[in-house]
């Protein structure tokens, strides 16, 4: 281990004592200056160490980022973030998906993940942007070698959404969301959810899957740009505009991604479909379907297997959906 987070542990352990800079110098066989700059490091992550001359170092406060030491603590994963050398964190990064997809690209293992606490270019679908200010939201991005075909992918969507949905229900039990096919998380009608599932694949080859997922968790009504005030909300403003924690919202995330993930590989996709059925506000609805093809609109009859979404016209004819913007319509 590190020595930064060796002397993060030996605090912890201490608080609210102090620990003296000479004490865990002999300890960790250091200088004092080591010691010091260590000290340095942890404070630029955002670890409030009071420094006293006299009395030492006291660790005074963990803040809510994303830090790898503390999520790793947290997780009891067998691929997904399954060790610390697979949790990239990033205090800023253009993009999550963008990160991950080049350490993809240099063989990172499945189950590496990027996470950022802010995102200056996060983006949803077809070059779409993703409003992601400095640790209020959770930005992250995950990658998956699931052995099927590319045809198959969509169905990943689906199983973000419900690992999403389950880990804010585990933090606040009270608060509903929907999903809405095939992407976002919605709470009263308003978006607090996206995933952005990108893959790169042959004919019928998959070589693999990025998942990336942003959720508004703390963002205060002036952290949403002017343009999403009356469509999108966040956990904090559903939750009486009490704070929620990024730390174990994050770690119960990837958690559900795991499980959900793992059952997939051992019993295929039911689980996923028929928790994706429970949490869904798209089956029954009348909907209207956009793709580059155009539009149509009808009933939302079935899910399939593979994700796709079945909508049935006021003639009877069905059209099978893997990708589209929906809206749901009224009655
Ligand atoms: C999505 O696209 O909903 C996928 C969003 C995925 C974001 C994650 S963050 C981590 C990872 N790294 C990335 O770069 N991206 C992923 P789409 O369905 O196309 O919706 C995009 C639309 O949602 C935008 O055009 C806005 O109208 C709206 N939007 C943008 N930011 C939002 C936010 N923070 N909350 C709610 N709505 C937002």
């Amino acid at each position: 281990m590190m020595i930064r987070y060796k002397i993060l542990n030996l605090l912890k352990e201490k608080t609210p004592g102090y620990v003296s800079g000479e004490e865990m110098a002999k300890m960790f066989a250091v200088s004092r200056t080591a010691v010091w700059k260590n000290i340095h490091a942890l404070q630029k992550e955002g670890y409030l160490i009071a420094g006293s001359p006299r009395r030492g170092y006291q660790l005074v406060g963990i803040p809510d980022l994303l830090l790898p030491d503390e999520l790793a603590g947290k997780l009891q994963t067998k691929v997904v973030a399954s060790s610390p050398e697979k949790i990239h964190y990033y205090r800023q990064i253009d993009s999550t998906n963008s990160a991950l997809k080049k350490l993809a690209e240099s063989g990172a293992p499945e189950g590496t993940i990027v996470i950022a606490e802010e995102q200056t270019r996060g983006r949803g679908r077809l070059g779409r942007f993703w409003s992601s200010p400095f640790a209020r939201g959770i930005y992250l991005s995950i990658l998956l070698k699931p052995p099927l075909l590319p045809q198959d992918a969509p169905l990943f969507t689906l199983l973000a959404a419900v690992a999403v949905v389950k880990s804010i229900q585990l933090n606040l039990p009270h608060i509903a969301v929907g999903i809405k096919w095939p992407n976002d998380l919605l709470i009263n009608n308003r978006k607090v959810c996206g995933i952005l599932t990108e893959l790169k694949a042959e004919a019928d080859l998959l070589h693999y899957l990025i998942i990336g997922i942003g959720l508004n968790v703390n963002l205060q009504d002036d952290d949403f740009p002017a343009v999403l005030k009356n469509t999108a909300t966040s956990l904090y403003l559903e939750n009486k505009r009490q704070s929620v924690s990024r730390q174990k919202l994050t770690a119960a995330l990837l958690q559900e991604m795991d499980s959900f993930y793992l059952d997939y590989l051992n019993n295929g996709p039911e689980m996923v479909i028929s928790a994706w059925k429970k949490f869904n506000i798209t089956l029954g609805k009348k909907v209207t379907v956009k793709t580059i093809q155009g539009s149509f609109t009808g009933r939302a009859v079935a899910l399939e297997r593979d994700g796709a979404l079945v909508v049935e016209d006021a003639q009877g004819g069905r059209k099978r959906f893997q990708a589209g913007e929906v809206t749901l319509e009224k009655f």
